[in-house]
């Protein structure tokens, strides 16, 4: 499967700016459960570091850009996230780090689950292993 799974958002704009749809359903192939963003991250910090057992998720930039890091234990990519209009599908059992942020960035997720400390994988080997 392909790694990095793209969903172009349309841009409603005029003379006053832009807008971007975000619908359960429509644009968003999944039940949205929780939505949270990440702001703020300081220069050099990295994020993620993890996968998760059972997660969909939907990641947006919606000001700035970072670099995410995909890795499902046979392939590893990365793709900038630098634009409004895209959003990253990231689903289950796929390792992923966030790396330089801009000051400016503010990155929303939208996910199909609650939050739960369980599912996610924060061991790199064990994350292998349970591919297995
Ligand atoms: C992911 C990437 C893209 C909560 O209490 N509820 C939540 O819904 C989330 C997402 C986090 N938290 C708490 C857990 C930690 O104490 O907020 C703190 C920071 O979370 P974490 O270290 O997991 O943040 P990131 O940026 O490493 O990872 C997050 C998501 O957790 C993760 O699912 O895919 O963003």
């Amino acid at each position: 499967m392909t790694l990095f799974r793209w969903i172009d958002f349309a841009v409603r704009g005029d003379e006053r700016g832009f807008l971007v749809v975000i619908e359960e359903g429509k644009n968003i192939p999944f039940e949205i459960k929780r939505v949270y963003y990440i702001f703020g991250t300081e220069e050099g910090v990295a994020r993620g570091f993890h996968a998760h057992k059972s997660l969909q998720q939907v990641a947006v930039c919606v000001r700035g850009k970072c670099r995410m890091i995909l890795d499902n234990g046979r392939v590893r990519g990365e793709a900038w996230l630098d634009s409004p209009s895209k959003g990253l599908l990231v689903g289950d059992m796929v390792w992923r780090e966030m790396h330089d942020f801009s000051p400016d960035c503010v990155l929303i997720v939208f996910a199909n689950e609650y939050y739960d400390e369980g599912d996610y994988i924060r061991d790199y080997q064990n994350f292998l292993e349970l591919l297995l």
